[in-house]
């Protein structure tokens, strides 16, 4: 459709270096193909120009002093990208590699993934290249406390409501919370994943994971098979790592590999998830201390990496949750997945899967369960958050994880069904980016022209 090919060009122009920001925009642009030539509304109105375009990009400086009493400096971001159907809502991202190009992707992402929960949210992400790794406790706090300063202004719990995501778990977001209340003078729930003594969710924390394993048995259940007695490759070791492997563990899977940013764990006899929570939750190691705990797991350094790939999708199995970071599973790693019998592979994180891997997967017609419909029981229990704020209540665990495994059973149906309507049935690429895409672009018509 030469339309869409001349929105990728001209975004690919005059936003030159946001390489995961093409990769995600062709990516849902691309998949729109068959309702754009169905409905042609959305072409006459520049829905597509108007979606890929960010309502309001804010930049800004963030300087913090160090614990030698050093200045340092650096570039704090919020990405409001559409707020057609909601508040802006998404995460917050540290780490030494974050641009504008990544939370670009990250906000864009957001955008069809918090429609496609079915609740009223918009989509925004933000973050900072900042390495939290090796900085104190005050460090970490004088920055979150620098980053807020400047935040606070363009957010609040009706306008833009932040959270976590890679390099901002619980301690972030209670420094994060505190510099807003201090400077707004009021307890709003204007941050999710806070601490359960000040307005947190319980199961918040569990969300990402459980909801990605949920996404993952409708998958198999709808091809009458289950996870169970399953081998898993799991990648990443942070928060989404974590519980996708406990839900695993919990239904009766076999979660067999983690990863970091320096190496790997293969336990071929099932991860140990009480060595894994006292590495990466209590002492906030590297996975070679889980090792020393676990003897009789394989530890895989990074220079023993494949050179075409990552180590973690070399390892057999017969399912793989991808939930460290973007781009960990390229072409050669799909390929070696689907030579060693995989069946299922399911996003946990944010387009960990080149655009090369997904047609791999896509073309052998197994189970892909693309990022913003299987990762979106984190931001979908934000929003229980959010409601729990507003209705000055708490909900019990138990209460907001059915709701949690019945938003991924509702996200799986509409993406399996819309795949269908289109004529691609098991396509959830396709499903996923159009049913959350039409939720937007329609109220964008019934909103009238901005
Ligand atoms: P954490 O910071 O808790 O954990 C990230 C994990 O991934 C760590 O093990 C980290 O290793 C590893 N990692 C990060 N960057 C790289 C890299 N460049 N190369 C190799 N390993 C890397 O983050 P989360 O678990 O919250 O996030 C993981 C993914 O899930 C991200 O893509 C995020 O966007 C996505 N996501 C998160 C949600 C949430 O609620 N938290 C919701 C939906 C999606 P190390 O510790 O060595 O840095
Ligand atoms: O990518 C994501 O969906 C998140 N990091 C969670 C966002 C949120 O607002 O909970």
């Amino acid at each position: 459709m030469p339309y869409v090919q001349k929105i990728i060009d001209d975004l690919k122009k005059f936003n030159p270096a946001q390489v995961e920001f093409h990769q995600a925009a062709t990516e849902v642009l691309v998949s729109l193909r068959p309702l754009l030539e169905k409905n042609p509304v959305y072409q006459k109105n520049k829905i597509l120009e108007r979606l890929t375009e960010p309502e309001r990009q804010i930049l800004f400086r963030v300087s913090w002093q160090d614990d030698a009493g050093d200045v340092q400096v650096t570039q704090g971001c919020r990405i409001q990208f559409n707020s057609a159907i909601g508040p802006y809502k998404g995460g917050l991202r540290l780490h030494p590699s974050v641009t504008t190009g990544i939370i670009k992707f990250l906000g864009f992402e957001q955008i069809f993934k918090n429609s496609l929960t079915g609740l009223a949210i918009g989509g925004a992400k933000g973050g900072a290249r900042f390495d939290p790794k090796g900085k104190s406790d005050g460090e970490i706090m004088r920055f979150c406390q620098a980053f807020m300063t400047e935040l606070f202004r363009h957010v609040g719990p009706t306008i833009d409501v932040p959270a976590g995501d890679i390099g901002v778990g619980g301690r972030e977001i209670g420094y994060l919370y505190g510099q807003y209340k201090r400077l707004s003078a009021s307890h709003d729930g204007v941050l999710t994943g806070k601490g359960l003594n000040y307005g947190g969710s319980l199961a918040r924390t569990e969300a990402t994971g459980y909801g990605s394993v949920y996404f993952a048995e409708e998958m198999m259940k709808e091809r009458g098979e289950s996870l169970e007695g399953k081998s898993c490759t799991v990648s990443g070791a942070g928060n989404v790592a974590i519980y996708t492997v406990e839900k695993l563990l919990q239904i009766g899977a076999k979660p067999i590999t983690v990863s970091d940013s320096k190496g790997m764990i293969h336990h071929a006899k099932g991860i140990d998830l009480a060595a894994l929570q006292q590495v990466k939750e209590v002492e906030r190691a590297s996975l070679s201390r889980y090792k020393e705990l676990c003897p009789d797991a394989v530890y895989v350094p990074l220079s023993e990496y494949p050179k075409d790939g990552n180590a973690v999708w070399r390892v057999p199995c017969q399912a793989a949750f991808p939930s460290a970071t973007q781009n960990e599973l390229n072409a050669a790693d799909a390929e070696a997945l689907l030579k060693n019998g995989c069946t299922c592979v399911c996003e946990g994180a944010n387009m960990p899967s080149t655009l090369e891997a997904v047609d791999l997967f896509l073309k052998a017609k197994i189970a892909f369960g693309p990022a913003k419909a299987a990762n979106a029981g984190g931001v979908s229990t934000s929003q229980l958050e959010m409601s729990q704020n507003a209705s000055m209540q708490q909900w019990t665990f138990e209460e907001v994880d059915a709701k949690l495994r019945g938003i991924m059973q509702g996200i799986f149906k509409n993406a399996s069904e819309t795949a269908r309507e289109f004529g691609a049935p098991g396509n959830l690429v396709m499903g996923a980016n159009i049913a959350g895409f039409r939720k937007v672009a329609d109220t964008m018509l019934a909103l009238g022209v901005y």
